[in-house]
């Protein structure tokens, strides 16, 4: 039995990938750092079979003994700071688990006499790209990061490309655009909107409060994103990988789709306020990635596409928002 090792795995993608590899008949351990019992609960209840370790992305100590104790076969690197507004107001704290964590685990691997036998997945993201310098964005295109987080994500993935051609590790940097689904967390803009509006729906919520409504994304499902972060384990060769869709919408387009999964046609202009709270210092304004290589090198092309993702995400929240107050689910129509 493969065993893998997941951090973050309390997360939106530690959900989906737990799933995956149990399914995929692995011994899961997630790393949970103990301070948050509500999370720990969580995962126990929905997914029993993920064994919990505690220990901190930032406490190398504990790093190292459970990569001694379990000697994983593969390890997911997920866990972090990973709301980008956040990292405005806690930068240091971002810098300490983003990018040095991925170097605590490496190091762990190295010093432990494992580092030739695990395969290592680091989470990168598209936010490294920033003000992009070429659209749309690959493997090769320079990065521009505009936020602590970002600074944070470059770091860690060069530290991840350092250690596999410094020491031979296998360890590959996933670079992933924005992936969302039911499990995003509601700091998040598309999880927000389609809360926001099956409250609207449903007579609790009288408007819907976000920030910039022009930032452009390319939006993917988390579901089918965990598939390549295990498919880029399986390669003999480590190396790096964009996963995204191809496609872009702003926030806007966003808003005014779910607005209609909802059966609200058009009424967003009524219910969406601009908040300046919600602005960031520096902004990314648009995001396209080209996964043409992970479809080449992986097989690995997305599944879902941005109209099923707002339908499913829109869906999801009016049957936990009607479950809240106790009332039937609203029916949404199955075609605008
Ligand atoms: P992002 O995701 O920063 O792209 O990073 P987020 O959903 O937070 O923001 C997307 C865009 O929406 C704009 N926006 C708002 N954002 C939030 N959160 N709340 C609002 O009210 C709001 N109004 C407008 C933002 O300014 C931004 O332009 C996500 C994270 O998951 C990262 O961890 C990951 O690395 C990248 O995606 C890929």
């Amino acid at each position: 039995m493969k065993k893998a090792l997941i951090t973050g795995v309390t997360g939106q993608d530690g959900y989906h990938l737990s799933k995956l590899l149990i399914s995929k008949q692995y011994e899961v351990f997630g790393l949970v750092n103990g301070q948050r019992r509500e999370l720990s609960e969580a995962l126990t209840e929905e997914i029993p079979d993920v064994k919990q370790v505690f220990g901190d992305l930032t406490d190398y100590s504990s790093i190292s003994s459970i990569i001694n104790e379990i000697r994983p076969s593969e390890i997911y690197n997920l866990g972090g700071i990973s709301f980008v507004g956040l990292s405005f107001t806690q930068p240091q704290l971002t810098a300490d688990v983003t990018a040095l964590g991925i170097l605590r685990i490496l190091e762990a691997c190295k010093n432990s006499g494992i580092s030739d036998g695990v395969r290592i997945y680091q989470a990168s993201s598209s936010e490294m790209f920033g003000k992009v310098l070429e659209s749309p964005q690959t493997e090769k295109t320079p990065f521009y990061p505009r936020s602590p987080y970002a600074v944070s994500k470059v770091f860690a993935h060069y530290m991840a490309i350092n250690y596999r051609e410094a020491y031979g590790m296998h360890v590959s940097n996933g670079i992933l655009f924005n992936h969302e689904g039911e499990k995003r967390g509601t700091e998040f803009v598309t999880r927000k909107i389609t809360q926001g509006v099956a409250k609207i729906k449903l007579g609790v919520a009288k408007e819907l409060r976000l920030g910039n409504l022009d930032p452009k994304r390319d939006w993917g499902y988390a579901g089918d994103y965990v598939e390549a972060m295990w498919k880029m384990l399986q390669m003999e060769i480590p190396d790096d990988y964009v996963i995204a869709t191809g496609e872009s919408h702003s926030v806007k387009d966003f808003v005014t789709l779910a607005f209609k999964k909802a059966g609200l046609y058009g009424l967003e202009a009524e219910f969406v306020v601009q908040d300046k709270k919600f602005l960031r210092p520096t902004e990314v304004d648009y995001l396209i990635g080209d996964y043409s290589k992970a479809k080449e090198k992986l097989g690995w092309s997305p599944k879902t596409t941005f109209d099923e993702l707002v339908g499913k995400m829109v869906k999801n929240d009016l049957i936990l928002e009607a479950k809240k107050i106790g009332v039937a689910v609203p029916k949404t129509p199955v075609t605008p």
